[in-house]
This record gives structure tokens, sequence and C-alpha cells, in this order.
């Protein structure tokens, strides 16, 4: 059992993590021109040659490479689909992932790789990346510092390698396409092992600000709607060595001078924290949203930040999460989501595409309650599977993802069109329309005015809480 955990453990270690470390050989350096490290990050041709712009053809299309419930321009619930949806492609995902795990080395061999990590690798990769966006039809991208571009072995190459790729993202981009989001990884380097705001030597402190100064800097060049928070190492691993206390502090530090930078540099964007109880740490410090959002409440930072759920997230922190929505959007925290699903027998984190009907309505029902998502939206941190290793796959695995979401928009709308859900929760609640009820809400019945009550109504008559009914009105809408 004990050795079962310590092997699930060890996979649930992030992607960007098995991309860098299992996509070896990549022993070429940034400034490698050699052909071996490919000199060029020119490519002939598409990079998805026969593979068409995906187009809506209804739900009777029996087309993989269309959309059968996505249909972008169309309007539901007053709003067009894409406008409700707001869906990003996750560059680490979808161009970094290799299907590398802690047993198995890379599944993946995508045409454009030559298996290093040269900057002409980086760009060309970053062409192909707006060939897949262009195709599949998004505007919306996200990314970690360290995908798009070859770390350095000081951070001013770091640095310079990433301004050459933003700066060809940024032409490739054109008009229409941007970044939902960025950030910086914060997490796979050894230098980050006890942390990166909060780890317990000062210069990682300092080079982790460092590195989320220039993330920021870029997102903003980029034009990005959003920048996020993970706090992967956040954490720790034993109380015993760690002063929760201080750690927590300088994370707030850390937090309070990134949202001081952001105004300095004239960035409009949200900042997002996205919540994780664990993985790769014991405890991640943003274990959940309402964890999160008391500590943004302690240390001032409410109206600075806003929270990214992540639906993988929220099993592994025992929610569901549609509570994980309900909870962000109750508090005005309602920022972004990043669209994938866990696996029940499995447990950890496997970041897969959402295809369950059921809990795409749930999910749409917070963002539509929210009133849509904007600027925040729908990143897709979600990959395929180890197996899949087909250069179609990606496309399938995000139309697939897509198409259920969009279902459950549809579904939404249906249930609000039909209205006994709502009915029926409003029924639940009616004793408090009266003047009694309505003076409890109001903050004004105080104990003596409860206990005359009490006294007058005597023993009270509890109604049925309709459970099956609501879930049966809920199933007829899928
Ligand atoms: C890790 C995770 C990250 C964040 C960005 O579980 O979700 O990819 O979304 O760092
Ligand atoms: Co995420």
């Amino acid at each position: 059992m004990m050795a079962g955990k310590v092997f699930l453990f060890l996979l649930c270690l992030n992607v960007v993590s098995f991309a860098v470390i299992a996509s070896s050989p990549q022993t070429c350096p940034a400034d490698d021109v050699s052909s071996k490290c490919g000199a060029s990050d020119e490519w002939e041709g598409e990079f998805f040659p026969g593979i068409p712009k995906i187009k809506y053809e209804g739900p009777s299309s029996k087309n993989p490479l269309s959309y059968k419930w996505y249909n972008a321009d169309e309007e539901i619930l007053g709003k067009k689909m894409k406008d409700w949806m707001r869906f990003s492609v996750a560059f680490w995902h979808t161009f970094r992932g290799t299907g590398g795990d802690p047993f198995g080395a890379p599944t993946k061999f995508w045409p454009w790789e030559d298996g290093t990590d040269s900057l002409a690798m980086a760009k060309r990769r970053m062409r192909a990346n707006f060939e897949f966006i262009e195709k599949l039809g998004v505007d919306l991208w996200c990314f970690h510092d360290r995908d798009i571009a070859p770390d350095g072995k000081t951070l001013e190459e770091a640095n310079a390698n990433l301004d050459e790729v933003v700066a060809l993202a940024k032409e490739l981009q054109g008009k229409k396409i941007h970044p939902l989001w960025g950030t910086a990884q914060l997490f796979h380097h050894p230098r980050y092992m006890h942390g990166g705001a909060t780890s317990s030597e000062v210069a990682v402190y300092a080079y982790a600000a460092a590195q989320v100064k220039k993330a920021m800097e870029v997102t903003h060049y980029l034009g990005g709607e959003n920048y996020v928070f993970w706090g992967g190492r956040e954490g720790y691993q034993t109380l015993l060595n760690t002063d929760m206390g201080r750690e927590l502090d300088h994370l707030a530090r850390f937090l309070e001078a990134a949202a001081a930078y952001k105004k300095k540099i004239g960035f409009n964007g949200t900042l997002l924290i996205e919540p994780k109880p664990q993985e790769p740490t014991k405890h991640q410090y943003d274990w959940d949203a309402a964890t999160t959002a008391n500590f943004l409440r302690k240390y001032g930072l409410i109206g600075e930040f806003k929270l990214n759920i992540e639906c993988n997230h929220a099993t592994l922190s025992g929610h569901s999460c549609h509570h994980e929505l309900e909870t962000a959007r109750l508090n005005g925290l309602l920022g972004n989501i990043d669209a994938n699903t866990g696996d029940p027998q499995i447990g950890w984190d496997t970041d897969q595409f959402l295809t369950d009907i059921a809990e795409a309505t749930m999910v749409m029902l917070s963002v539509v309650r929210n009133g849509g998502l904007a600027p925040g939206g729908f990143n897709f941190d979600a990959k395929l599977r180890r197996e899949s290793t087909d250069v179609e796959d990606l496309f399938i695995s995000h139309i697939s993802g897509m198409d259920t979401l969009a279902r459950g928009l549809r579904n939404v709308a249906k249930l609000i069109e039909d209205g006994s859900l709502e009915n029926l929760v409003r029924k639940r609640y009616q004793s408090f329309d009266t003047e009694i009820g309505a003076q409890i809400e109001a903050g004004k019945a105080d104990f003596e005015m409860l206990e005359k009550k009490a006294m007058e109504w005597g023993e009270p008559k509890v109604p049925s809480a309709k459970q099956e009914l609501a879930e049966m009105i809920f199933q007829s809408a899928l």
C-alpha cells in the first residue's frame, strides 16, 4: 500500500518536468547552431498537413475533425458561444508534452521536433503552435516562460532567449491571437526545490521575483489578459523543518510586489492564483479556493487577485469542480478555469480533457451564474494520454474538450428555459421570504426575537429536500 502511494506520488510530478526531463537527449545549448541542434527554425510546408481548419458540422456529423456542439458565433443565453467559452491552448501540454512518465520514455515524436532544446527548435515549435491555434479556430494560448524558450546559464541569458522567442510569437500572433495568460515556471529547476517565494533561501526568493518580473513583462508585451501564479513548490514536505508563518508572510510579500510591479508597467491583466492541494509538495499553501480566499483576505490582497480554478486540482482537494467554482464565484474571485478532469480510479493529477457532459454542465452553471469569465476563459490544461501518439490526436482531444463544454452550455440554457430546477431551489428557501426570514437575512433578528417566534410556531414541519427530483430535472437536460 505504502509503496503504491510512493509510486503514485512520483507519477504525479508535473507534465512540464516530464517534458523537459523525458525529451532527452537535450544536449544542445540554446546558442548551438550546428546541424544536429537545428540551425534554422524554418519548416517546409504545413506542420499539420491534411488537417483542415476545424468547422462546425452539427451533432449528426461523423467527422472527428469537426465541431458537433461548439458553434463559435451562435448566440446562447445572450452571448456568442465563443464569448462564453474563450478557449485557450496550453503550450506546455500540446507542444512540450512527450508522453514520458516516471516509468517510461517519451512516446510522442512530433515531426517538427529534433530532440533538442535549442532556440531554433523553440522558434519552430512556436510556428507549429500558431498553425495549430489557427486551424482549431481559437484566439487564445497560455504559456510558462521556460516552455517556450530555453533556460540559460544565467538569468540574463534566459531572458535573452525568452525575448527572442517572444519577438517571433508577437509577429506570428497577428492582430487577433494573444495569451489568455502567461506564467513563470518556478518548480522545475533544482534551485526551486524548497519553493520560490517560500524558499528558505533569500537568493532563491530574489531569483523567483526576477523570473516573475520578466514573465509579467513578456505577457504584457504579447497582449496577455491575465497572469497566473501556480505555486507547485510553495508548500512543505514536513512541518518539522518549516516555519510556516514566515513562509506565508514571504508569499504575501512576493504577491504584493507582483501587484505593484503590474501597475508600474501598466499591465491591466488580472492576477490569478491557481489552487492545488498537493503535487509536487505534500502540502501546497494554496490548497483550495477557500484556503486561498482566506490567505488573500488575511494579507489584504483581495481586489488584487482572483482565482484560476482547475477541475483536476479541485478533485485532488476532495471537492468537486462545481464546488470550487461556486466558492470562488461567491467570493467574487472566479477569474479563469483550467479545463480538465482527473480519473477517479487513478486519483492523481492526470490532466485529462473533460468529456463528462454532466460535469461540463455543472461547470457551465457556475460560468453562466458568473456572467462569463472574461477577461478569463477556459485554458485546456490537459494532455493527450501517453498512448495517443498521432498528430491528429492533438486536434481530436481539443475538439472533444471544446464540444463537451459547449454541450454543457447548451444544457444550462435548457435548464434555465425550463426553470424547474431554479424553482425547486427557490421554493426550498421560501420560508426566509417571510417577515422574520427577511429580518434574519438583513441581520436584524436577535435571539430573543427568534425565541419568541420558536415558541409561537412550535415544532417546525420540515419539508423534503427533493434531491432525487433535482437530479431528475438535471438529467433531463443532458
Ligand atoms: C500544475 C498546473 C500548472 C499550472 C501553471 O498542476 O496546473 O500547469 O496551470 O503553472
Ligand atoms: Co493548471
